[in-house]
């Protein structure tokens, strides 16, 4: 898989993609990303990517000049099979929407800024918009980077033990059960007996029941 992330400040994302498992992710040739600086595209000498708004209100609006050559460059080179704009009044994400991402080829994301990008951009390049959640944020790196990360981790071979992600919370609508680790006792706060017992059997159904009993507490809306 090949990302490729558009944005105009794409300095932003360079060092999270730098760090830990998208890292590895990367070193192992699992995924690809490459970041796209917009004002590499603008098609005047002082560089400029951004407008103000035909019709008047406050401010700026990226471009379609820019961005049509960004992405035309890039679907020159490969074929994609989505090209995703991330936007506050995009699709919520959620996992069933990451688990068919990660399933694709090649992907473009490209992260809007200031009061967003030209319509005409979203009418003729964008094949998908996605939202992180119902707050603004402001630019769409930041959703471009958890988007990233969340379909990465689930490339094979990207997590150190493959079953990892399967037991992952929301993979099946329920979170995660609790984990421990040494020391057993910790000032008298002690493990739950059962994970200590060796019954594999047992303990497979005692995380299944701590699994639904907190998605009952804290997000009933995941057993409807
Ligand atoms: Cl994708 N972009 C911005 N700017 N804000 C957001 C978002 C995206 N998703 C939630 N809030």
């Amino acid at each position: 898989m090949r990302i490729d992330i558009i944005s105009c400040v794409p300095g932003l994302l360079e060092s999270f993609f730098a760090h830990s498992i998208l890292k590895r992710a990367q070193q192992g040739g699992y995924v690809e990303v490459v970041l796209h600086d917009i004002r590499d595209y603008s098609v005047n000498k002082h560089r400029t990517i951004d407008d103000y708004a035909f019709g008047g209100g406050a401010g700026m609006v990226l471009q379609i000049e820019p961005i049509a050559r960004c992405i035309r460059a890039l679907q020159a080179e490969r074929t994609y099979d989505e090209v995703i704009y991330l936007t506050p009044d995009g699709e919520q994400m959620q996992q069933k929407m990451v688990n068919s991402l990660s399933l694709k080829g090649n992907l473009i994301m490209l992260c809007g800024h200031y009061k967003g990008v030209d319509q005409r951009v979203r009418d003729l390049f964008i094949t998908k918009e996605i939202s992180i959640g119902d707050y603004v944020l402001s630019g769409g790196e930041l959703a471009a980077a958890v988007l990233s990360d969340a379909i990465i981790r689930l490339l094979p071979g990207v997590l150190n033990d493959e079953t990892s992600a399967l037991t992952d919370s929301f993979q099946d609508n329920l979170l995660a059960p609790p984990v421990y680790s040494r020391p057993a006792d910790f000032e008298g706060h002690t493990v739950p007996d059962i994970l200590m017992s060796g019954h594999e059997a047992k303990i497979e159904e005692w995380r299944y029941r701590q699994a639904v009993q907190r998605t009952r507490e804290r997000r009933p809306d995941l057993l409807d």
